[in-house]
């Protein structure tokens, strides 16, 4: 029989990795039966933490909605993890590297909510009609663990190496275009290295937020108005150091981050 490990325990060796600013090794080392269960049991009780710290919450993101996502860090299943307001970095920002350990950058469509969404059986038209507006949007993603490598349990416990993230303007409905075939290019330093559209996102980043509020019902929550989904990456993320610019060409906006 294996040991069960420490849920609280656990979440302080992942603050204690942001704090030294040093990658840990994944918890399913230690516990090679680690469950996806025991992964979300410790994302809750670092969002409870967090809480008690004064964070408030801003939104949800889903993760590794897209093929490209999955063969990025070699997980294949859909997951979820919470976005604090603090996490947001303005347009024009600064990334504070000083205190990133191995910080990547990934496109993503971001929903912003005007009313609530909850339920079991959410339909798309439901998704449709709760949206404030839909936006261009970068993820910040730090690892807490070593070599950015990890199994599902890990990266959930990780809150799925949420870090931060950067909201665009120009809401993409004014592109008299399906959603899911807006392009996006990502350029480093002035190279397209990564190209993509929304709908590598489960076909429509709709259907993330779908997956999203049916995972949030289960555990008696709901998305509510003003709230920010991000519903995952688009692309392969992108490595970012000091010195260097990403930008992601959208229709009718880049966003620009170094
Ligand atoms: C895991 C988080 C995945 C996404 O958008 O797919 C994610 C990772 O890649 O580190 O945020
Ligand atoms: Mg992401």
């Amino acid at each position: 029989m294996s040991v069960a490990l420490n849920a609280t325990e656990e979440y302080r060796l992942l603050k204690d990795a942001i704090r030294n600013r040093k990658a840990i090794p994944q918890i399913s080392l230690r516990y090679p039966g680690m469950t996806l269960e025991e992964g979300y049991e410790i994302q809750r009780v670092g969002l409870e933490e967090r809480f008690q710290e004064g964070a408030v919450l801003s939104g949800y993101k889903m993760g590794l909605t897209s093929l490209a996502k999955q063969r990025d860090v070699n997980v294949h299943e859909p997951i979820r993890g919470y976005l604090l307001k603090e996490m947001e970095v303005g347009l024009g920002e600064q990334l504070a590297f000083e205190k990133l350990i191995h910080p990547r950058v990934e496109p993503e469509v971001a929903v912003i909510l005007q009313s609530e969404l909850k339920g079991p059986s959410l339909q798309f038209r439901d998704v449709e009609k709760a949206v404030e507006s839909i936006l261009p949007a970068v993820e910040l993603l730090d690892s807490r663990f070593e070599a950015f490598q990890f199994r599902l349990p890990d990266v959930v416990a990780d809150n799925t190496s949420a870090c931060g993230y950067l909201l665009g303007t120009k809401d993409l409905r004014q592109v008299k275009e399906d959603l899911r075939l807006l392009g996006v290019v990502v350029k480093k330093n002035g190279v397209v290295i990564e190209t993509g559209a929304p709908a590598a996102v489960l076909g429509h980043p709709f259907h993330s937020v779908i997956g999203l509020v049916q995972a949030l019902y289960k555990e008696g929550k709901r998305l509510l108005p003003g709230m920010v989904v991000l519903t995952g990456g688009i692309t392969a993320s992108v490595p970012i150091e000091k010195g260097d610019t990403v930008e992601m060409m959208w229709p009718m906006e880049t966003l620009r981050i170094r």
